[in-house]
């Protein structure tokens, strides 16, 4: 599977108002960290650029032709499904842990 992200999937430390920028609630980092927590290992892709601005970067332009936005993080399966929104995602992975994950030994 890949994760489109935005610059990395780092916490943001600075507080944001509207409600997907809460301090540490980086929407990248939250999706990310949801996949490993369920046991997954997803390709990362860094789109850089930013979703206001002409999407100028590869990654960018195939997040726009998966989703119609260019908004990231946005999760792409091995079936080509592709699911946008971080709240998606983390919905996602708690729904399909990975084959195995959360067993011992
Ligand atoms: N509601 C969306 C918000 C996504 C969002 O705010 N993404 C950040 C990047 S992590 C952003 O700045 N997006 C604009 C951009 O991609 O430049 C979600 O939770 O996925």
């Amino acid at each position: 599977m890949k994760l489109y992200v935005c610059w990395g999937t780092f916490p943001v430390p600075w507080p944001r108002t509207s409600s997907s920028w809460r301090p540490g609630a980086h929407p990248c980092k939250k999706a990310y960290d949801a996949l490993k927590r369920a046991g997954h290992c997803p390709e990362v892709v860094k789109v850089y650029g930013f979703a206001q601005l002409p999407d100028v970067t590869s990654g960018r332009q195939e997040v726009k032709r998966l989703t119609g936005e260019s908004l990231v993080p946005v999760l792409v399966l091995e079936d080509g499904e592709a699911i946008k929104d971080s709240e998606n995602i983390v919905a996602w992975a708690r729904d399909n842990p990975a084959v195995g994950a959360g067993q011992m030994g």
